[in-house]
């Protein structure tokens, strides 16, 4: 039996090329890599801690089915399905909660950013989201969780949450442990300090932009002072962060971008950026607009995957009820 990798995506707004390049081009990579057995969901319920419009949720969760097709997943090779569809999820996040502290769950930086974020809506859902989290993951038995850097923490979580268990029941959970990327944590485009979310659309470059769009928006990234091509985090992190945006588009390496724009300025710098950006979405909007135009691809791909992924997770439902001892049968 191959491990298990599980990971997924809120279907919050638009995604960006942050959500592309720290989860999703990795999902396609290791899919494509044939070592995991492979579970991606669309999060629609950790989606639900931010306000929301439920005129909007159906076709925002269609449309990260179509981001994920596009990008490559194949629902031949992966279980592509959407969590609310699994009870069992819903299920063992109240289970974990009875062993999940207060006192850990209020230093989740996640929580504390939203917290400030949101203001206006501080809800219990916020404050579980790590432990939905971990029941997402523990469900499957992942010993692999492809994620961006925010979510290590809710993942050092679901691994002390599995051995607390574990401790107390017998070996019921697998811990598991993240894989990042080289682009583990993309800036804002508008201020190099914040991480591009979602949540602050004006520094985000969303993966369906169109290439004017993206001209534009690279031409205005905000940069340091200077105008060498270097890539250096500390004294230019704003380049830097658009560096690791171009090497990681292109897949080449930092020294071949600085070879390629030695003596040259970071207006160059910045067009053979967007051109580079345009080039690698172009195949994936192309393929998104197809799919889009096909709702039946979307469907079917997610009713397929609904039905695998709850084979898996209501055997190990059960599994955990007898553990805990309120399984009757
Ligand atoms: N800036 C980023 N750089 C690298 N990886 C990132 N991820 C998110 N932002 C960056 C990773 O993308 C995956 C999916 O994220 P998500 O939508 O489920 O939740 P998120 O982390 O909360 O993403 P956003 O864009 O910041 O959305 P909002 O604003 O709605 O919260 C995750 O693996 C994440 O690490």
């Amino acid at each position: 039996m191959k491990p298990v990798l599980v990971s997924g995506i809120q279907p919050t707004g638009k995604l960006h090329i942050g959500n592309y390049l720290g989860s999703l081009k990795n999902f396609v990579a290791l899919q494509d890599l044939d070592e995991y057995q492979c579970f991606f969901f669309i999060a629609d319920l950790h989606s639900l801690t931010e306000d929301f419009n439920p005129k909007e949720k159906a076709s925002q969760i269609r449309n990260v089915v179509a981001d994920y097709l596009a990008a490559g997943l194949n629902p031949k090779q992966s279980v592509i399905f959407q969590q609310s569809e699994i009870p069992a999820h819903t299920e063992l996040a109240v289970i974990l909660n009875n062993f999940a502290p207060i006192g850990e769950m209020e230093r989740m930086t996640q929580f504390k950013d939203k917290s400030k974020n949101q203001a206006g809506n501080i809800n219990m859902g916020l404050f579980d989201y790590p432990v939905l989290m971990a029941a997402d993951i523990l469900l499957y038995g992942a010993s692999v969780v492809p994620v961006g850097e925010d979510q290590v923490q809710h993942l050092e979580l679901a691994r002390t949450l599995a051995r607390r268990f574990n401790a107390k029941f017998g070996k019921t959970f697998v811990e598991p442990k993240p894989i990042l990327t080289e682009a583990k944590r993309i800036m804002s485009l508008d201020d190099p300090t914040k991480k591009m979310s979602k949540s602050r659309p004006q520094g985000c470059l969303f993966l369906d932009d169109e290439p004017d769009v993206i001209r534009k928006k690279v031409q205005r990234a905000v940069t340091d002072s200077g105008s060498e091509i270097k890539y250096d985090p500390e004294r230019k992190p704003a380049l830097s962060n658009l560096m690791s945006v171009y090497a990681n588009m292109a897949d080449v390496r930092m020294d071949q971008i600085e070879s390629a724009f030695k003596g040259k300025g970071y207006g160059d710098f910045k067009k053979g950026l967007a051109e580079v950006i345009i080039q690698a979405l172009a195949p994936f909007q192309e393929k998104k607009r197809k799919l889009l135009a096909s709702p039946g691809i979307i469907k079917k791909a997610l009713a397929a995957g609904n039905k695998k992924a709850s084979l898996v997770a209501d055997k190990k439902i059960e599994e955990i009820k007898e553990k805990i001892g309120i399984s009757l049968d």
